[in-house]
């Protein structure tokens, strides 16, 4: 009996506006893995459409040590735990405790760290929130920081991000915690026109780059459509490098699709009619 790679989706639902688990379900799906949802909160909209505090933001921490304690009595095991954006601090200690009951020896635990974009934290993480996202990503398998996250890890200014190759090089070991996870460091640029990752394997110890052509514009939603194609390779059995190439290319193509159909910037890429790409032939 094979069962497809089942993965725990710890992510808000952000009603409109593509990011987190409206574009992780479907990614995932359409790479082959099943996605079981365990929602930190739901909010009518992401946080980046204008006057962000008109949101709705429903707090889901009370629905979830009951929902892993149900997962657990089905019996039910995953091969990744994938957690992203949460909705409390308190949330964090639920994730561990989510760790203990269901992460076995095979189990991929992949922490996005999400906590801020372009230098700034998001509007509902507190530093303290930030502290002990730190103390989760600790225990991960492998972290897909973006720039100002990659600076809140590592505690240094977003100001100081390195400018060159031997610099974010040297940034993504220290991110690795002396090689004990890897690492994926999103919104990358090492010349002009480029546009990707920096990658650091633990298996092999060894950094590179997975670099595409940079579209002109940024979209909110594209580091969670870049972590789930990343998982949804590694649990097809690609490397880490192959799996960041593959994001890198994916996301690119889905960003420039986007920006020919002219919609806004706000609703996110337009993924859906290219997830064909990510299907198995
Ligand atoms: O894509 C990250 C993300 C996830 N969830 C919510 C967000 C954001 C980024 O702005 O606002 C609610």
């Amino acid at each position: 009996m094979a069962h497809a790679p089942r993965i725990a989706a710890i992510q808000d639902i952000s009603g409109f506006g593509r990011c987190s688990m409206t574009v992780i379900l479907p990614v995932l799906a359409a790479m082959g893995g099943q996605c079981c949802p365990l929602p930190t909160a739901y909010l009518s909209a992401h946080t980046a459409f204008p006057a962000s505090e008109k949101a709705t933001f429903l707090d889901m921490t009370g629905q979830m040590a009951g929902t892993a304690a149900h997962w657990a009595e089905l019996g039910v095991t995953f091969d990744a735990v994938y957690s992203g954006f949460l909705g409390s601090a308190g949330q964090i200690a639920l994730i561990e405790d989510f760790y203990r009951q269901f992460r076995g020896a095979e189990t991929l635990v992949l922490v996005d760290p999400v906590m801020g974009d372009h230098g700034k934290p998001y509007r509902t993480y507190t530093p303290d929130m930030c502290r002990r996202m730190g103390q989760l990503a600790a225990q991960a398998d492998v972290i897909t920081p973006n720039q100002t996250e990659a600076a809140l890890l590592l505690g240094e200014e977003y100001e100081r991000f390195p400018g060159d190759e031997q610099g974010i090089r040297s940034w993504l070991e220290r991110l690795s915690m002396d090689g004990k996870r890897s690492v994926v460091l999103t919104g990358v640029s090492l010349e002009p026109g480029q546009i990707g990752a920096g990658y650091f394997d633990r298996s092999t110890g060894r950094t590179g780059f997975a670099m595409s052509h940079q579209e002109p514009a940024q979209f909110p939603g594209t580091g969670d459509l870049f972590a789930s194609v990343v998982l949804g390779a590694l649990l097809r059995g690609e490397s880490l490098e192959q799996a960041t190439q593959s994001a890198a290319g994916f996301v690119q193509h889905c960003v420039a699709h986007t920006l020919a159909e002219g919609t806004s910037i706000l609703e996110g890429v337009q993924f859906e009619p290219l997830l064909g790409e990510l299907m198995r032939a």
